[in-house]
């Protein structure tokens, strides 16, 4: 028989309440021993739990009887909300710790049983994942949506039309066999319903990125030595991240700093200054790195002259404006120093950045997803352009095993393991 399981899932201790939750075939059972009567299905009630092997007190709390399977984890379920000192917590787990077939939660194993018992799916966990992770507003947007399932049930529905598609391409073999073929346009037919099915997948290719959302979009900084980078970065995360001086080659190394402007997280990295024919090797490794940084890039803060920057979408400033003026320097005056311009750069950036984040309603997706949505695409389309019925079946066998990697149906167990592991215990 399964283990039940429980954990707190509610914050560290002390706290003003601590939910312990059960999963399993004895949650009802354990409920009844520690209050002694069986709470009414999804009805608050109050109890005073007692120790079952001695029948001493242990705390009164609010409890919850959850029975399966219209639940999160699709078994029994119960909650205790007790009381939340260390002490409490400690004497309601033991007493549970030590009926048999209980025993403590493994890091994200509720969440776990949710999906091996089919209320979630994969693309569901891992949106509940980003949101428990989210700091911005952005990030719990998309991520609740997701946890939600909006993405999930839009797979379902192209995965019941991939099997319509699938069938009738099984039975037009079957019938290809005979001489009265039932449809003569079967193919063709076909083709067309394959060809809108992969115009619609093609959506999840041109998401935004799920990573880029929860990491922050890379703003880099670069331009020669002594533009004045390191203090405009320093004014944009609003501390001294970064050391400023007035020695051309300050800047060594690549410096990382997150900052969140407006509700949408970024990843600033100040760089060294470029410049050629440097004899010192460590300058000459810092300027490979800035280099590096500049092909990874979503935005670039070019504040050099404009002929020299590296990409045509950089954003160009014109540094130092308080000392050096702006007469003849095409981009945003901007000063760190004095802060002119500081508002109209950070507008500027948050504009670039809602173009790689989702709008309003709309979700990111993980490389993950995105991997498996190209999959997906590809078949489909080789479906679409075949007027072979024999490939067309097989590339739709390729395109529903493709659907299953996306949801997890069919996955690897290492890649789960890792994914339930990143949970806490108690989720
Ligand atoms: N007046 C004025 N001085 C500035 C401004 N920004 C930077 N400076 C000065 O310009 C000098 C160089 O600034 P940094 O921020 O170290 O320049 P950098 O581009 O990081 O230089 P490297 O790291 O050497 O490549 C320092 O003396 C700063 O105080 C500004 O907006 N106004
Ligand atoms: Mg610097």
């Amino acid at each position: 028989m399964t283990d039940t399981i429980f954990a707190l899932s509610s914050g560290a201790p002390p706290a003003g309440i601590a939910v312990i939750r059960l999963s399993g075939p004895q949650a009802g059972s354990a409920l009844q021993a520690l209050a002694r009567k069986m709470p009414p299905p999804r009805v608050a009630s109050l109890a005073l739990l007692c120790d079952p092997r001695d029948g001493a007190p242990l705390d009164r709390a609010l409890t919850l009887w959850l029975p399966g399977p219209a639940t999160v984890s699709g078994e029994d379920m119960a909650e205790l909300h007790c009381h939340g000192g260390r002490a409490v917590i400690a004497g309601v787990e033991a007493a549970l710790g030590a009926m048999s077939g209980l025993r403590r939660a493994a890091p994200g194993e509720f969440t776990r049983r949710a999906f091996e018992n089919g209320r979630m799916d994969l693309n569901a966990v891992e949106g509940l994942s980003d949101l428990l992770a989210a700091e911005t507003q952005q990030q719990r947007r998309s991520a609740l949506m997701m946890a939600e399932g909006h993405f999930s049930r839009r797979i379902d529905q192209w995965r019941s039309r991939l099997l319509e598609l699938s069938a009738m391409a099984e039975a037009a073999l079957d019938f290809s066999d005979e001489d009265d073929v039932p449809d003569a346009q079967i193919e063709s037919r076909m083709n067309a319903g394959t060809l809108t099915l992969a115009k619609e997948v093609a959506v999840i290719l041109a998401a935004p990125s799920a990573e880029r959302l929860r990491d922050g979009i890379r703003v880099v900084l670069a331009g020669p030595p002594n533009a004045g980078k390191s203090t405009l970065l320093n004014a944009l995360v609003g501390r001294e991240a970064a050391i400023v001086s007035d020695i051309a080659g300050t800047t060594r190394d690549r410096i990382e700093v997150p900052a969140a402007l407006g509700g949408v997280a970024f990843l600033f990295t100040d760089t060294a200054g470029l410049r050629d024919g440097t004899s010192d090797a460590i300058e000459a490794i810092g300027i490979d790195r800035a280099h590096a940084a500049l092909e990874a890039a979503d935005i670039i803060l070019w504040l050099g002259p404009p002929e020299d920057a590296p990409r045509h979408d950089a954003l160009l400033i014109a540094a130092q404006c308080d000392q050096l003026g702006h007469a003849g320097r095409p981009g945003l005056a901007v000063s760190a120093r004095t802060g002119q311009g500081m508002e109209a750069l950070k507008t500027a950036l948050l504009d670039r950045a809602r173009s790689l984040l989702p709008g309003e309603g709309e979700y990111a997706l993980h490389v993950r997803q995105k991997d498996g949505g190209a999959a997906l695409h590809y078949h489909l389309l080789a479906a679409a352009h075949t007027d072979d019925l024999l490939v067309m079946a097989e590339e739709l066998r390729q395109a529903r095993r493709a659907i299953d990697v996306l949801t997890g149906r069919a996955g690897t167990e290492d890649m789960l393991d890792q994914l339930f592991s990143g949970f806490c215990i108690g989720k």
